[in-house]
């Protein structure tokens, strides 16, 4: 006969945090969210932790490489979506490990045979002032010159005019070379009283810009995540089946961390890829696995070889996994039960193996509830896709700006391979929706925004790091009558107060 859980499936919202003693030191500035992403033995330190503990979803809507240095600027990681061909996915990790911290690759090129009107135009698309003049008009070209606004004057000029008449040209700029360390960069910057440096190699080939304006980044990201040569932690998804041509193609483009990317993970499929990434690889390779929902789907990957586990199976806000196949768990009972596999795990074997709850995160709190139920980190997809540097489009719709969303089981993704199970594509069905979320500014800002409740939180339960949370948080499970208590209530709303729905 079949097995019933006793317990029903239970998600977040059906959970509060109990407060717990807090000391004079129990301040948001004294939390550490730094938290493991690879397994590791007792007493040893992981290959890998974050700063923070968010990751961005594997996701097309979601994580591209400009999403990966902008997550890793925070101090989190992204994992490159991997519905896609194996050359343009590698280009992306390779763009996003070419960014080092205060280089950033040129966004903004042209020919030299490129107009005034072009510059206009590259100008009203990127946002950016200085274009870079290259020989073939590639961010990596031979430079010739460079354009900013202070070489052309729109009300006197024709638009026609060629960018070689008003260009900055090589030889009256002021250049860095490769391998020149940025705190130099900054001196060539001031010394030479310009907002740009572009950086050549031995063929005056361009590989970067350092700007004036970034000075001051790192003092603003002192939770950047980098790699021994200052370069940014990268992640990419992988999947079961073309994993002997992408793997090798991901690590030699640079990749930091890998993740098998599927909707169900307790599987044959997972293991011999597991087995085949060991068998080439050894350790050296760091690869997550999943998703599951229970101790038996965790402890077969982790017998597997996973460097971490994914948990979540139709919680996510795109996902209809449950509607269409009747499989899936809620969130938050997923993420317990899980958990305790872990730590029973790690008793019998000495060996911690780092879980993540992987979607279905509506508010900022549900991220804290997530790590209270024993998540060492957290992927979400709709959280990311809202900011600007996810890389769907931005669209007015009925006066409001939103960004476009989609999962990877939709019909748009055409991601079979994370969901086919073979057959005959006719009898294919979306495991997806294609939808819009509401525009919310810059990673960065709704970034600290979050992960300031969350500290603030650990504070009220006298937690400092996501470690002591795990022992000590306390919750409780919540009636519906006591849902309404908890937002504002008997009151005429002003208006409606964005805060009382803020993080969605
Ligand atoms: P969310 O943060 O938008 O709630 O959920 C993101 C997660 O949903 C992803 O990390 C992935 O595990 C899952 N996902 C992505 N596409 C689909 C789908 O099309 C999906 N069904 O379920």
């Amino acid at each position: 006969m079949a097995t019933v859980l006793k317990e029903p499936s239970r998600t977040f919202n059906e959970y509060l945090l109990i407060p717990g003693y807090s000391g004079m030191d129990a301040r948001p500035e004294n939390v550490s969210l730094r938290t493991p992403v690879v397994r590791f033995r007792k007493g040893e330190e992981p290959a890998l932790s974050m700063n923070i503990p968010l990751t961005s979803a594997v996701m097309q809507a979601v994580s591209d490489d400009n999403m990966a240095v902008a997550l890793a600027k925070e101090g989190g990681i992204s994992f490159i979506f991997g519905s896609q061909s194996v050359e343009s996915q590698a280009a992306m990790v390779r763009r996003a490990k070419r960014s080092k911290a205060g280089f950033v690759p040129s966004d903004s090129n042209l020919r030299p045979d490129a107009t005034l009107q072009d510059v206009l135009d590259l100008k009203a698309e990127k946002g950016h002032s200085t274009i870079a003049i290259t020989e073939d008009g590639t961010a990596d070209g031979k430079l010739l010159g460079i354009v900013t606004s202070k070489d052309y004057r729109v009300s006197r000029m024709d638009p026609a005019t060629k960018v070689t008449e008003f260009m900055t040209p090589f030889d009256k700029m002021v250049y860095g070379r490769d391998g020149i360390t940025l705190s130099e960069a900054n001196d060539l910057i001031w010394d030479n009283k310009v907002n740009q440096l572009p950086i050549i190699d031995d063929n005056q080939r361009l590989t970067a810009f350092v700007f004036r304006k970034d000075y001051d980044s790192h003092k603003e990201h002192p939770l950047e995540l980098l790699d021994a040569d200052k370069r940014y932690i990268v992640g990419a998804g992988i999947n079961t089946r073309d994993y002997e041509e992408r793997v090798p193609a991901l690590i030699d483009a640079g990749v930091d961390i890998l993740t098998i990317d599927s909707s169900e993970g307790y599987s044959e499929w997972q293991a011999v890829t597991l087995k085949w990434i060991r068998d080439n690889y050894g350790d050296k390779v760091k690869v997550g696995a999943g998703n599951v929902v229970d101790a038996d789907g965790f402890n077969f990957l982790a017998d597997c070889g996973a460097d971490f586990i994914k948990i979540g199976i139709g919680g996510g806000s795109i996902c209809i996994t449950r509607e269409q196949k009747g499989i899936g768990r809620g969130q938050a009972s997923a993420v317990l039960e899980v958990a305790q596999a872990r730590d029973e795990y790690f008793k019998k074997t000495g060996v911690y193996i780092p879980i993540c709850s992987d979607g279905g995160i509506v508010y900022d709190y549900h991220m804290t509830l997530a790590l209270a139920m024993g998540a060492d980190f957290i992927m979400l997809g709709r959280y990311f896709a809202r900011f600007d540097e996810s890389p769907s489009a931005k669209l007015m719709v009925n006066g409001s700006y939103v960004k476009e969303y989609w999962g990877e089981g939709s019909a748009r993704a055409r991601n079979w391979q994370r969901y086919d199970m073979g057959g005959d594509a006719k009898l294919k069905f979306e495991e997806g929706v294609d939808s819009y979320v509401p525009y919310a500014g810059s990673l960065h800002d709704n970034v600290q925004m979050s992960l300031n409740k969350v500290r603030s939180t650990m504070c009220n339960c006298g937690s400092l790091n996501i470690q002591d949370f795990h022992k000590n948080a306390k919750l409780t499970l919540v009636s519906a009558v006591s849902i309404v208590e908890g937002g504002a209530h008997d009151v005429i709303l002003k208006e409606v107060n964005s805060n009382s729905s803020n993080g969605r």
